[in-house]
């Protein structure tokens, strides 16, 4: 499958360029790319000193299960990198997270690291976000705020949303609730020009918790493309 070796090949490679034997705590992010990152480090026992920091329950019980050391982002608050997945990556390494509704804790955890390092399979690589992932920026809200923030994103901020929905979840009656409690607003704004200021408006809004685009966050994007190579994006 072009996209799982994609998957693979990204992460195996950005482990051994970004995660060394010399450092002391590491950021785990969610979703299933970075589940080859996490394969990458348990072949490598010169990482298994290092203390790791979830961004999820999923991330949790992956470094659980790998029988690696966990952390918590209260304790380990300066990390060497952190290394998660993304949805789509444009040109300027700004992207949109928060495909698995994990974007707050994610990106508490990207700012905590000296280095913030993306891994994606070629579908995530992209000149301009909103062209390539066609499911809306994930807004992560407070429960009874979100049809006051629907209001909002329609009436207060500059780009308004084509469409916009509350997520709702498969194997559970009513909405998506996050790690945190929280509900998710998908918000489709089409082709985004300026994922900085769009990002700027939306937080203001009461109630956001926080929103699904990374932007110039990133020090590099690893791409497992089709043909077998690893493009990067630095
Ligand atoms: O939800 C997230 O932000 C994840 O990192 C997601 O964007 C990447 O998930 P994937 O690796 O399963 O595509």
């Amino acid at each position: 499958d072009p996209v799982e070796s994609g998957k693979r090949i990204a992460a195996h490679q950005a482990v051994d360029e970004y995660i060394l034997p010399h450092h002391k705590a590491v950021g785990i992010g969610s979703g299933s790319t970075v589940v080859y990152a996490l394969e990458r480090i348990l072949q490598k026992p010169e990482l298994h000193h290092i203390v790791f920091i979830p961004t999820s329950f999923q991330s949790k019980i992956l470094i659980i299960d790998g029988g690696l050391k966990l952390g918590s982002i209260e304790q380990y608050t300066d990390l060497d990198v952190t290394i998660d997945g993304a949805d789509e990556v444009d040109a300027k390494l700004n992207a949109i997270k928060g495909g698995g509704a994990c974007q707050f804790q994610e990106k508490l955890v990207a700012e905590a690291a000296k280095k913030f390092v993306i891994i994606a399979d070629y579908r995530k690589k992209s000149e301009k976000l909103g062209t390539q992932w066609l499911r809306g920026v994930p807004i992560e809200v407070i429960p009874m705020s979100y049809k006051a923030v629907q209001q909002a994103l329609q009436t207060r901020i500059s780009a308004k949303p084509e469409t916009m929905a509350l997520r709702m979840a498969k194997m559970k009656a009513g909405p998506v609730v996050t790690d945190n409690g929280c509900f998710v607003i998908d918000a489709h704004f089409g082709p985004i020009a300026d994922p900085k200021s769009l990002l700027r408006d939306i937080k203001l809004i009461t109630g956001v918790v926080e929103v699904g685009l990374f932007c110039g966050m990133a020090e590099v994007a690893f791409f497992g493309m089709e043909d077998g190579n690893v493009s990067v994006l630095r």
